[in-house]
């Protein structure tokens, strides 16, 4: 990103003091970053002032929406070599130095987002005045990208807020808003973004002195370290260990607290200068990049449309049929959205549980502070129960959300072109229904309204949905469902209405597996440990339990039929359906659930054989391969377009591990050939199921990879 013209400097005299405005607009971005170019323009500002100080020095943005987004991205991931690394953290904590230590008081005015080195700009400075914009985010999200907070930020914030809650902030990456920062003591002031500028000078002219350093005292030395090493144990249980950066954070704030700042500022580089140049780092940073381009997912020839005819204008009213666990997360995320909703049903009991579902996941955001009471207030009103489908008539994006019975949804659909216009997408949540079936028969000029519109459960941490097309939808209807997805700020992947699409397709053989490696007697616990330790965010046993063994069971008949033995349900899953096992929901899956406790049920291993010797090694492998096998059919069959929408889908779809880079960059950095070879010698143990398909063996034996080239 060039620097011409990213910083102004302009002077004003304020009440008789001389103010100089520091006022960062990077043209011509959408968000102000610290690239090489712009850090060496603001050492040149500082030199200058340092001859002849102003009373007062304003540090603020131009940028609607934004404070500084921090160092820039582009210039971490270049960073190959531990003596770059250091440089690029040596150099940005000196010119921040600067800031520290000129001979006049600073001010950070922050109205907008104020992450990493963007916050740590602010944290040298003697005052910090946020606006209570929803738009002003503060945070070091320098972990989620596999670093550290590189420009002082573990050395600084600490000293400002506390070790505690200093910890909290830089090992989760949290952002938080003005009034929080306020709380927090990060910020001095929280203030009206309306009245932003006039606060911002109102504060300068109260505060003309430079402020005291640090603002708290270390905590003693066995405090520091009994905190620190609890922090430690905590991320350790959380990551399995996989994420050196939040590990190296604690070490960082622990070596350097209680030492004079510039001796901690140069610890804080040691350690972070081991951080950028690693696989884990590189991954991060491209999963970054991954989900900021899916946010924004377009399709090149509807863009054409697009420019052609002009941009479908956002469904503002929409329904949704079904009040159940689905319907109601549905309804209750398109409202947080700001969207109005009709949530239908055919008897008042269950209309009444799905608001209640909604309420409580609204009481859920309300008691973590993520929204307001008049928003929660609001969010509840918008949501408007109905048993006709009458008022659905001003609908402009129906999803039918009931169960996942053919004959029914078609029903729900034939009432539904009664009383739709003739412009309104209707789409279906189904799992795992073709979309053409639930399609079939109509008239033509209806047909192409027919979308998948697959959300995960719980629909409002689930950040994915899979926006499954069917050759009779029309290219209007995607473009009106992909810019729906968009407007309610979920990541969309497209995929074609071949059974399962892509996650539960792909997710299924894993799950499967689990049971089969039961069946041989492995622990369930200890199968559920390994896939946590390799980075899943929840084992496979238990997330059968969670999903429910009978929707799971209802999906695996779907993916055998259509796949044939590959995807054969394990022969356990009969046993389990026999003995009224439904998982978490009757507290009886593989492990019971009991007082809130979850334990693996001993019960199953009767008639299973002993705790065969089978390394760890194999067991993971056996469950992550057959994944990679099964995404490897789904882009041969062109269910999706590419490898970085099979990760993207993954990761957000099932949480598989991000310091991996995805189901598909994890097979290719682990070399295509070693994920055949090991393929086939399981089939050959285990059976035909792991037979690795023909484009896997051919892309291995050509060398090749999955992912051609970089994200960008
Ligand atoms: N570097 C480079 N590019 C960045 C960037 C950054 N820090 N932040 C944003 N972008 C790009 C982004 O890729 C997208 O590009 C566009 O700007 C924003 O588009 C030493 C080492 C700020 C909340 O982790 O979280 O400081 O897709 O307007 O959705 O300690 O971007 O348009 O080509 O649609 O409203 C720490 C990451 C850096 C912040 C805005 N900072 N950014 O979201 O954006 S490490 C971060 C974000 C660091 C120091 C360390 C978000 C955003 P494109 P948009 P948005």
């Amino acid at each position: 990103m060039a620097a011409a013209g990213a910083i102004t400097v302009r002077e004003e005299t304020w009440d008789h003091r001389r103010i100089v405005r520091v006022i960062f607009d990077l043209p011509d971005k959408p968000v102000n970053v610290l690239t090489t170019e712009t850090m060496r323009a603001l050492g040149e500002v500082l030199g200058n002032l340092e001859q002849e100080p102003p009373s007062g020095l304003v540090l603020e943005s131009a940028k609607p929406g934004v404070f500084i987004a921090g160092a820039d991205i582009h210039e971490i991931e270049k960073i190959d070599a531990a003596d770059a690394a250091a440089t690029v953290a040596r150099e940005g904590r000196d010119l921040l130095w600067k800031l520290h230590t000129i001979r006049c008081p600073t001010y950070a005015a922050i109205d907008g987002v104020a992450l990493g080195g963007g916050l740590e700009a602010a944290l040298f400075c003697d005052y910090r005045i946020v606006s209570d914009s929803p738009k002003t985010r503060v945070g070091l999200p320098e972990v989620t990208l596999g670093i550290i907070p590189g420009f002082g930020g573990t050395q600084t914030l600490p000293r400002l807020i506390g070790l505690q809650p200093a910890l909290d902030l830089i090992l989760t990456g949290r952002q938080i808003d003005g009034r929080r920062a306020e709380k927090l003591g990060l910020a001095d002031r929280c203030v009206p973004h309306d009245t932003f500028q006039e606060e911002v000078e109102a504060f300068v002219m109260r505060h003309p002195k430079k402020a005291a350093w640090p603002r708290r005292s270390p905590p003693f030395f066995l405090i520091r370290e009994l905190t620190c090493s609890m922090a430690r144990s905590a991320v350790l249980k959380k990551t399995q260990g996989n994420y050196p950066a939040p590990l190296a954070a604690i070490a960082a704030v622990r070596r350097g607290l209680g030492r004079e700042l510039s001796e901690g500022l140069r610890i804080e580089t040691e350690i972070f200068s081991a951080l950028p140049q690693t696989r884990e780092c590189k991954n991060l940073i491209r999963t970054f990049f991954q989900m900021e381009k899916f946010k924004k997912y377009s399709i090149p020839r509807l863009e054409e449309m697009a420019r052609a005819r002009g941009k479908p204008a956002p469904a503002r009213a929409c329904a949704v049929i079904g009040a159940g666990t689905m319907g109601a997360g549905i309804a209750q995320h398109l409202s947080a959205c700001g969207l109005g909703v009709r949530l239908k049903d055919i008897d008042v009991k269950f209309l009444q549980r799905g608001i209640g579902a909604a309420e409580k996941i609204v009481r859920g955001s309300l008691a973590r502070k993520r929204i307001r009471r008049e928003e929660a207030r609001d969010i509840l009103a918008r949501i408007l129960p109905t048993l006709d489908y009458g008022p659905l008539r001003s609908a402009e994006l129906v999803i039918e959300a009931v169960l996942e019975d053919l004959p029914l949804k078609r029903k729900v659909f034939d009432d539904l072109e009664r009383v739709t216009a003739r412009g309104v997408v209707l789409a279906t949540n189904t799992s795992s229904l073709p979309i053409g079936k639930i399609a079939e028969g109509r008239p033509a000029e209806s047909q192409g309204r027919y979308i998948g519109l697959h959300f995960f459960n719980p629909v409002d941490k689930m950040p994915l949905v899979e926006i499954v097309v069917a050759p009779c939808t029309s290219d209007e209807t995607l473009a009106r469902a992909l810019e729906f997805v968009k407007a309610i700020k979920k990541t969309p992947v497209v995929v074609k209405d071949r059974p399962g699409f892509l996650v539960n397709r792909v997710l299924m053989p894993y799950m499967n597996e689990s049971a089969y490696l039961l069946s041989e007697g492995v622990r369930i616990d200890h199968i559920d440990r390994l896939a946590l330790k390799f980075g899943m965010p929840m084992g496979p046993l238990h997330l059968l339990d969670v999903v429910g063994l009978d929707v799971g069971e209802k999906v695996s008949h779907v993916l055998h039929e259509a796949y044939g033995d590959r995807m054969a349900p394990c022969p356990l899953f009969e046993r389990l359906r026999r003995e009224g096992r439904l998982g978490q929901k009757n507290e009886r899956g593989f492990y019971l659930y009991k007082g809130g406790k979850k334990q693996p049920d001993h019960a199953l291993y009767d008639g299973l054989p002993a705790a065969p010797a089978i390394a760890g090694e194999d067991i993971t492998d056996r469950l992550i391969l057959t994944m990679v096998n099964e995404a490897a059919r789904v882009l041969s069959e062109g269910v999706v377009d590419d490898a970085e929408t099979v990760d993207v889908g993954m990761l957000l779809g099932t949480g598989f591990p991000p310091f991996r880079g995805g189901l598909l960059k994890y097979a290719d950095d682990r070399g295509l050939q070693s994920c055949v070879d090991r393929l086939y010698a399981f089939s050959e143990r285990h059976g035909a199921r792991f037979a690795p398909c023909d484009d896997l063996v051919r892309l291995a034996k050509s060398g090749g990879r999955f992912h051609q080239e970089t994200v960008r």
